[in-house]
Formats: structure tokens, C-alpha cells, sequence
């Protein structure tokens, strides 16, 4: 029943979320969208074998196994995870990378230990500022540049987990096994899989995925200039009816799905003729701080024709989706109305 996954490369293997599997408000782990820099593990690693590494600026640095972390109070959080080049595809304006359409995104729960309680085991310095993860996936490519990102201190201990379960499972191999960082509300490139090191530092670990990618620069500007991805962009998604699909009149559910990230969803509204004029969408399904607000809007609809769905999310504090997505040189954060426009096509009787 599932369809499959979207695969746009193998090696690393980078996929999206189908569309019918975003029409829930968990994403099941099977179907959630695959970004990799280097190569998965090609087994899961021996739990024994396993040690979570923390040192820098601590006056104990850690080496501590999975048994005790798992002792440790647990943490748990809902979070839509989303890739920073979703949508990028979908762009006015191209822009170099993966062509994510709107699947480079998903939802779970995940279970594991609140990064702030290891940090305070491990004992910080004065000096520390940032906290920086190392996977052991092997880097692809000649450089063999490993994927390490840091995150400033303060979302290091305010709202940061260290997951080792997702939706109800053992964390799966292609989601980070044993163990990953997650930044709640930020972007995927803030959470690092499969977690062997974890490096308290004075400033911001130097190095390719910081100063090279993961930043919103214009093309010919220093990529340093601008600055790095972090929290996710309000943002609306239609995730039934699919683009370009053949529908009969009546009354049509249309779904989505629209999150802000670390900030909360205060509406949806929907266009059915292209912008001109919005409606209300109702929302259904769970709500929770960092995780996405299922949606729908029942769509009278009599005469047969083209017609151009549209949604905009509003969030909390009242602030709209932009129509537009602020272009940048690497397609980060498209959230824009007009891109994420669905064209239908009702069918005569
Ligand atoms: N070790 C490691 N962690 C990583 C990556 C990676 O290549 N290596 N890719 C990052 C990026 S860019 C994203 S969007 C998310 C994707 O997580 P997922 O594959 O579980 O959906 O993982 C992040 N963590
Ligand atoms: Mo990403």
C-alpha cells in the first residue's frame, strides 16, 4: 500500500517522503526521507563495541557506554525534521543540490536523553560556547571530508536530545543507530547521526559543512558572510490532492501539513483559484512544540477546469508565510507560497 520512496541518489543515498506518507502526523520510519553527506554504516554497530565520547571544555570528560545512557532520565519530543534544501527544486530560480520537491521532511517521536543532562555530567568550563558532533560514517568522495557540525551552547542545553529511539523503535541504521543529535526546531544539518564524539568548544568548529555549506550567502559572496542554517522557516505543505492529479467535482478533502519549527502554528489558509481569495483550513491530528499541524479543507468544487491550490501558514505570533522564498546561492529554506502551488484538474461529469 505504501508507495515508495523517491530516490534521487543511491550513493550517498538521499530520498524523500513520499507525499501520501506526509498525510499523517507521524511519519513512519520505513518512508522518512534519507539525507546523507557520506555513507550509511553497512551494519548496525555492536551495542558493546559503542562508546559516546565527550570531552573539550569539561572538566570530566566522558566515555560513556550505552547501557548507562540509557539509565539516565529520558527525554522525549516530538520533532519535524527537516532537510535545509527542502523544496529547493520547486524554486523561481534554481539553484545547485538535491532536487527536493516537498518530501525532504517528516515527523516522529523520539526517545532518548536530554543533551543538557550529559553535558552536566561531562562538567563545563567556563569557556565553552559550542557543542560539536562527530559521526563515524565514513565520508564519500576523494576529500574525505567528515560531516561535523557545532551548535551554539545555549540550544545545546535549552532544547537538544540525544536520540536513541524513533517512533517507538531502536533508533534505524539509516536514521543514525545507535545514537544522534537532535536540535528541535532547527534543520537536519544540526543533527548529526550516528554520534560517537561530542566536543564542547570555545567558538564554532571550523571546517566544509560549517563555513562552506549550510549558510544563506548570495553567489559570489563569501559563504562565511552569510549566516548558518539553523531554525526552520514557517512553512505549509498540500499533500492531497498531488500536482497535476485528475479529480471528479464534489467535495474534496484537501490535506497538508504546516510547521514553524521552534515557533508554534497559529493558522492555515487555502486558496482554490490561485491566491486571489483565501479560506480557513481546519486543523486535525495532534499538536506539540516542535512537531508540524496536520490540516484540511473541504473543497466544494462543481465546475470542471484547472484550478491552483494553494496554502499559507500564519504562525503564533501572527507572522505570514512569505509568497515568495528568500533566494540564496545553495536553494536553503524555500518556503514559499507560490512554489508550493498544486495544480489540479477537475474532470467534466
Ligand atoms: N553523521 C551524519 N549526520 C547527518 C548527516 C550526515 O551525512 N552524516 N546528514 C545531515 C542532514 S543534512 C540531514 S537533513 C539529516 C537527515 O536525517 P535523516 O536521514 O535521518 O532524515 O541528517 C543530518 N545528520
Ligand atoms: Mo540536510
Amino acid at each position: 500500500m505504501t508507495k515508495p520512496m523517491r530516490v534521487m541518489s543511491e550513493k550517498p543515498l538521499n530520498a524523500e517522503t513520499p507525499l501520501e506518507s506526509m498525510r499523517s502526523w507521524i511519519t513512519a520510519n520505513r518512508v522518512f526521507f534519507d539525507r546523507n553527506q557520506g555513507a550509511i554504516p553497512p551494519e548496525a554497530i555492536a551495542l558493546d563495541q559503542w562508546r559516546l565520547t565527550v570531552e573539550g571544555e569539561v572538566r570530566r570528560p566522558l566515555g560513556l557506554d550505552f547501557a548507562t545512557l540509557c539509565r539516565m532520565p529520558r527525554a522525549e519530543a516530538a520533532n519535524t525534521l527537516e532537510c535545509s534544501g527542502n523544496g529547493r527544486s520547486l524554486l523561481a530560480q534554481k539553484a545547485p543540490g538535491n532536487p527536493w520537491t516537498i518530501g525532504g521532511v517528516g515527523n516522529a517521536v523520539w526517545g532518548g536523553v536530554w543533551l543538557r543532562d550529559v553535558l552536566n555530567r561531562a562538567e563545563l568550563t567556563e569557556k565553552a560556547r559550542h557543542v560539536a558532533f562527530e559521526g563515524f560514517d565514513e565520508p564519500l568522495g576523494s576529500a574525505r571530508i567528515k560531516f561535523v557540525r557545532s551548535i551554539p551552547l545555549e540550544k545545546a542545553l535549552a532544547s537538544t536530545i540525544l536520540a536513541y529511539e524513533m517512533n517507538g523503535e531502536p533508533l534505524p541504521l539509516k536514521h543514525g543507530f545507535p545514537l544522534r543529535a537532535l536540535a528541535l526546531g532547527w534543520t537536519g544539518a544540526n543533527c548529526v547521526k550516528w554520534l560517537k564524539t561530542i566536543t564542547v568548544l570555545e567558538a564554532p568548529f571550523e571546517g566544509f559543512f560549517m563555513d562552506k555549506v549550510y549558510r544563506v550567502f548570495q553567489k559570489g559572496q563569501d559563504p562565511r558572510s552569510g549566516e548558518v542554517v539553523t531554525r526552520l522557516r514557517l512553512k505549509s505543505i498540500i499533500t492531497q490532492p498531488a500536482p497535476g492529479e485528475t479529480l471528479a467535482p464534489g467535495v474534496l478533502t484537501v490535506l497538508g501539513a504546516a510547521y514553524a519549527g521552534e515557533d508554534g502554528i497559529g493558522a492555515v489558509d487555502v486558496s482554490t483559484d490561485g491566491g486571489r481569495t483565501w479560506q480557513p483550513a481546519e486543523f486535525i491530528g495532534p499538536q506539540a512544540p516542535f512537531a508540524w499541524r496536520q490540516w484540511q479543507y473541504l473543497w466544494s468544487v462543481a465546475d470542471p477546469g484547472d484550478y491552483t491550490l494553494m496554502a499559507r501558514a500564519t504562525d503564533d505570533q501572527g507572522r505570514r508565510q512569505p509568497d515568495q522564498a528568500v533566494w540564496n546561492a545553495l536553494g536553503y529554506g524555500n518556503n514559499g507560497v507560490q512554489e508550493h502551488a498544486v495544480a489540479v484538474h477537475i474532470a467534466g461529469a
